[in-house]
């Protein structure tokens, strides 16, 4: 298999993330988002959409999302289950994955997005260019605090975001959550159960990496 990665970014992080927490050993390609490598005409045809995370599994198909990856990557390697065992888990920990994707992620993104000067002309990934709309960039530092207001209430009196195990609902939380220090934003003691959780899943191996 090969990863197409790029250690600078949120999305490919999470995958790494959840490659580590399965054990698995896979060939990384490096991916500068920095240089514009995503849009050459190389990685395009591995991936049109011009975004990494990519894994390409070993029988030839290319993977270009997170849910994706996590998906194939949990069948095929079953041990430890990062997406629940029970139709419950299973849903739960989708369901608080899209929440932070929805809720955390994306107003991350928009706030950076739509105010970084070096991300003129880039407000959206992807192989078109969209201007910046200052807006959304307000309303995105306004959604990341209810975010974080939400998890904090969410994760009073639990060490996981979704089920009694780590999952890959803490993954995606954690890793989008952590990406908000690129506006400024940084868990503190005004969220004591996001921080204690925050802190917990910061001293994991797989975050480090
Ligand atoms: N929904 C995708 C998002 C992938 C994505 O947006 N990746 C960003 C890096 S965090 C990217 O490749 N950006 C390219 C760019 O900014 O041009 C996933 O979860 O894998």
């Amino acid at each position: 298999m090969i990863f197409y990665d790029c250690s600078t970014a949120p999305s490919p992080r999470r995958a790494r993330m959840f490659i580590a927490e399965k054990g698995l050993e896979i060939d990384i390609r490096e991916v500068s988002l920095l240089k514009g490598e995503q849009l050459s005409p190389e990685f395009l045809a591995i991936n049109p959409s011009a975004t990494v995370p990519v894994l390409v599994t070993d029988d030839g198909t290319t993977l270009s999302e997170n849910l994706g990856i996590a998906a194939y990557l949990e069948a095929a390697f079953p041990e430890p289950p990062l997406m629940g065992t029970t139709p419950q888990e299973k849903g739960e920990i989708l369901m608080w994955t899209a929440i932070a994707e929805m809720q955390g992620g994306l107003p991350v993104a928009e706030a950076l997005r739509n105010s970084n000067p070096h991300m003129k002309g880039r407000a959206i990934p992807g192989p078109a260019n969209f201007d910046q709309i200052p807006e959304l960039a307000e309303r995105g530092m306004t959604r990341i605090g209810l975010f974080f207001d939400k998890m904090n209430a969410h994760l009073e009196g639990r060490d996981f975001v979704a089920t009694d195990r780590f999952t890959l609902a803490d993954i995606t939380a954690f890793v989008l959550i952590d990406f908000a220090r690129v506006v400024k934003i940084r868990v503190s003691d005004t969220h004591p159960h996001l921080l204690r959780w925050y802190e917990a899943i910061k001293a994991r191996p797989s975050a480090g990496l």
